[in-house]
């Protein structure tokens, strides 16, 4: 029992849903489950419960209270049946890949996603005999001929990371459901705030919770969300049998404590992104600028069709190239230069040689991460500070 009353919105569902203060004492915020292990009552109890005849808390590694009010609040903010807590993102997609698919199977893969996502389906994951295609996911013409050699699963991230490409989900969900295949999307750079690709025909969604979710980038963790049915077997193959990457029960708690700023945040981020993306375009020093809500952006139409707002994620390409994009990083002072993304602090860095650097310079220019793009994760700052600290930065570096 919650004290939701029905008809409200995804702040308030963030804030309450799942959790009755009166269950626990009357604590307001819901309490850290420190526990390793669940005491059963009888050792018929105990066996009923390892047979699957009795429901209950067993042991940490599958499921802890804290880890499962966190499972229900992000899965409904996904309009999905069911969540899975994981210690990162990475954990999220190896968990759900590696139940989901045998030796023998193939997998389909758009060509531009984080680099060590690329690098567990490029090199890891075919080692265990499973073919993996990586194609442009924004070309569904030639998407339709890879979709014809029967791929067992389907993955993408949108918008993708690092030049904020955007995949159409509709269509391609509908593609996956034509061809039998599991529609797998990364969601970590929107959040369910600004997407929900459950409801446009996704099957599962994927998030490193790392990253606006957490939003305070003090922790690790990821989510899986989908039917009930899969994150089943997800939790007890790729989570209790395979990975064993449980999330621990203090970060289900700094998670839940994000949730709670979820929506306030999203706004913000989005509005800044914007107007950096706007300063930065008409920046002489400037020679490209992709944010998915910038006026001529190519794919702001269907980003519009399928997001509220464009993300924190601004990525650019200065006059000057790579060398340029260097220098520039090092004369910020406010912004710092790491990776990770959706942070309270803004943050800057180099795909092509942090991020992405997993992918081989003949795989970036083939799959068009360009070498010199600068990708800026705009924080929760106050905006003027953030462009004075970009156009001191410029003035630097002129
Ligand atoms: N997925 C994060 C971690 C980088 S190593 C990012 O910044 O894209």
């Amino acid at each position: 029992k919650d004290n939701l009353l029905g008809g409200t919105g995804p702040a308030t569902r963030a804030i309450h849903l799942g959790y009755d203060p009166a269950t626990e004492n009357g604590a307001l915020t819901p309490p850290i489950y420190l526990t390793s292990t669940y005491a059963f009552e009888t050792a018929e109890d105990g066996v009923a419960t390892f047979a699957g005849e009795r429901t209950g808390y067993v042991y940490g590694r599958a499921k802890n209270p804290t880890q499962a009010l966190l499972e229900a609040r992000v899965a409904d903010l996904e309009s999905g049946e069911a969540g899975l807590a994981l210690a990162s993102g990475i954990a999220a997609i190896t968990a759900t890949v590696l139940t989901l698919v045998k030796a023998g199977d193939r997998v389909l893969v758009d060509q531009v996603i984080y680099g060590c996502s690329y690098s567990f389906f490029a090199n890891q994951i075919t080692r265990f005999g499973v073919e993996v295609i990586f194609a442009d996911f924004t070309d569904l013409d030639s998407l339709e001929a890879e979709f014809a050699k029967n791929p067992a699963l389907v993955f993408f991230e949108t918008p993708s990371n690092p030049n904020v490409r955007i995949i159409d989900i509709v269509k391609v969900s509908a593609m996956s459901k034509a061809a039998g295949a599991v529609c797998v999307v990364d969601n970590t750079f929107s959040s369910p705030i600004i997407q929900q690709p459950l409801a446009f025909g996704a099957d599962i969604v994927v998030h490193s919770a790392t990253k606006f979710l957490g939003g305070h980038g003090d922790l690790l963790g990821g989510i899986v969300v989908g039917t009930a049915d899969m994150i089943f077997r997800i939790r007890n193959a790729g989570l209790r049998m395979i990975t064993g990457a449980t999330l621990s029960a203090f970060n289900a708690f700094l998670i839940l404590r994000g949730l709670k700023t979820l929506s306030l945040r999203m706004k913000a981020h989005c509005s800044s992104a914007l107007a950096i993306a706007e300063h930065m375009s008409a920046h002489p020093m400037v020679a490209k600028v992709l944010y998915p809500m910038l006026p001529g952006f190519e794919q702001r139409e269907l980003a519009q069709s399928q997001m509220s707002g464009g993300g924190a994620i601004v990525s650019f390409q200065l006059v000057g190239g790579r060398d340029m994009g260097m220098r520039f990083i090092n004369a910020l002072e406010l912004i710092k230069c790491a990776v990770s993304l959706g942070d309270a602090e803004t943050l800057v860095q180099l795909p092509a040689g942090m991020t992405h650097a997993t992918y081989t310079p003949e795989e970036r220019l083939r799959f068009g991460i360009p070498e010199d793009l600068v990708r800026l994760s705009v924080g929760l700052e106050d905006l003027d500070d953030l462009i004075l600290d970009i156009n001191r930065a410029f003035e630097t570096i002129a």
